[in-house]
């Protein structure tokens, strides 16, 4: 399963993200440090469901579905905050950034309302766009030590076995989750000698490492406590350098899941809107009202963006749903599109057999695509949104 991490400094609310998003009950404070031994949950990348387009309702199995928007499951990791340092063994130090290795993508929590300095204790200013460039910084500095430690061995052997450099790289760093053509493209803007690696300067090394970490660990930056006033000229400042970064209010979003939870409203992760179905206490009204103020302003909470963006984007995976029956879109038993995958842009019918079970892959025969009804080969590309019936 695809799983995303939560970075960033302490105290800046990588915990109120993840329960929003998992709805769990790690521990959040307003103290610093509050997390130290790594949360990990189940959140939801959101799309459409085709199961409006039969205006029928589904019976998910392996996801769940609201009103039609699909909710497909992923991991999220929820981590100790990082301290200036950690690269070199400060704080948490390499535990923490042990934890990152495995996430394809880091997802970094700001604290955009600029309310909390570097350590996390409250002051009255501090420029989030420093904390920006320390969490990347922390974050090169930690790959190019990871990749320093191999490095010369690795040089050397690539040139006295006259080896092909970039799957050596490959092969060395599988750890860190980095494709072949991520390494090609980092040979390429790093200006470097793939044939003579022993002879790079530290300055290239360190280059290259840096390159490798943009390509292969991409940074999505969540500025979270944006409902926190304060937050609009930091926004206003940062979001022209940084034209990505999401704009974030994790815990409104958490409030809603509870209060969705709970009964008293109709909330779709991600949407711009709620609708409250319940009688509301005024001190109830008064919270949802804050929060739905936010979301006329900037659109939605932002936390269900931050995954989204992640999977879809950057990562660019897709959903298909495979069903036995093409013509109800249902399984043997009748369910109606009961399983969601996500699966790299790129998949073939085939390939997605096999994700499905080694056994169907070995039998596949071909699929139909249950929209068209026609028969695809196994090299047919599968597209987004895809109900597809495997044939064995
Ligand atoms: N105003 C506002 N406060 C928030 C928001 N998100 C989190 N907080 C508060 O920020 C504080 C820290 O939240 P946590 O989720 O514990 O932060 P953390 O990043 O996990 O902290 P550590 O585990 O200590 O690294 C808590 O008091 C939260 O209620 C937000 O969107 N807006
Ligand atoms: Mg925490």
């Amino acid at each position: 399963m695809i799983m995303l991490s939560l970075v960033g400094k302490t105290n800046v609310g990588k915990s109120t993200f993840f329960n929003a998003a998992t709805l769990s009950d790690a521990e959040i404070s307003n103290r610093i440090f509050t997390t130290i031994k790594p949360n990990e949950g189940i959140g939801y990348v959101t799309a459409p469901c085709p199961c409006k387009e039969i205006g029928k309702n589904c019976n998910p199995k392996n996801s769940e579905c609201i009103d039609g928007t699909r909710l497909v499951p992923i991991k999220l990791l929820d981590i100790a905050g990082l301290i200036p340092g950690a690269h070199e063994g400060k704080g948490l130090g390499n535990q923490f950034l042990d934890d990152l290795r495995q996430a394809p993508i880091l997802i970094h929590v700001l604290d955009v309302s600029g309310t909390t300095d570097s350590g996390g204790n409250p002051v009255k200013e501090h420029d989030p766009e420093e904390d920006i460039k320390f969490f990347e910084d922390e974050i090169d500095f930690w790959y190019a030590d990871i990749f320093k430690r191999e490095w010369f061995q690795l040089a050397k052997e690539t040139e006295i076995t006259h080896s092909d450099f970039e799957k050596q790289i490959m092969n060395r760093f599988s750890g860190l989750g980095i494709k072949r053509e991520d390494i090609h493209k980092v040979v390429e803007i790093s200006g470097v000698d793939p044939t003579s690696p022993t002879k790079w300067t530290d300055d290239d090394v360190f280059k290259f490492a840096k390159n490798l970490r943009k390509v292969s660990k991409p940074i999505i930056i969540a500025a979270n406590k944006s409902d926190i006033p304060t937050s609009e000229k930091y926004i206003e400042k940062l979001i022209k350098k940084y034209p990505n970064m999401i704009i974030c209010y994790a815990d409104g979003e958490l409030a809603l899941k509870k209060a969705s939870q709970a009964g008293l409203i109709k909330y779709i992760p991600g949407s711009g809107s709620f609708e409250i179905i319940k009688d509301l206490t005024e001190k109830q009204k008064k919270a949802l009202d804050i929060i739905k103020n936010f979301l006329e302003k900037y659109g939605s909470t932002g936390v269900q963006k931050c995954l989204n963006r992640a999977v879809f984007d950057i990562m660019k995976y897709i959903v298909v749903y495979p069903v036995e029956d093409e013509t109800h879109w249902t399984d043997k038993k009748g369910n109606i599109l009961p399983d969601a995958h996500l699966i790299p842009e790129g998949t073939t019918a085939k390939e997605l057999a096999y994700i499905i079970h080694t056994d169907i892959g070995e039998k596949f025969i071909g699929a139909i695509d249950a929209r068209t009804n026609r028969k695809v080969g196994a090299d047919h590309v599968l597209k987004n949104n895809d109900v597809i019936k495997i044939l064995t």
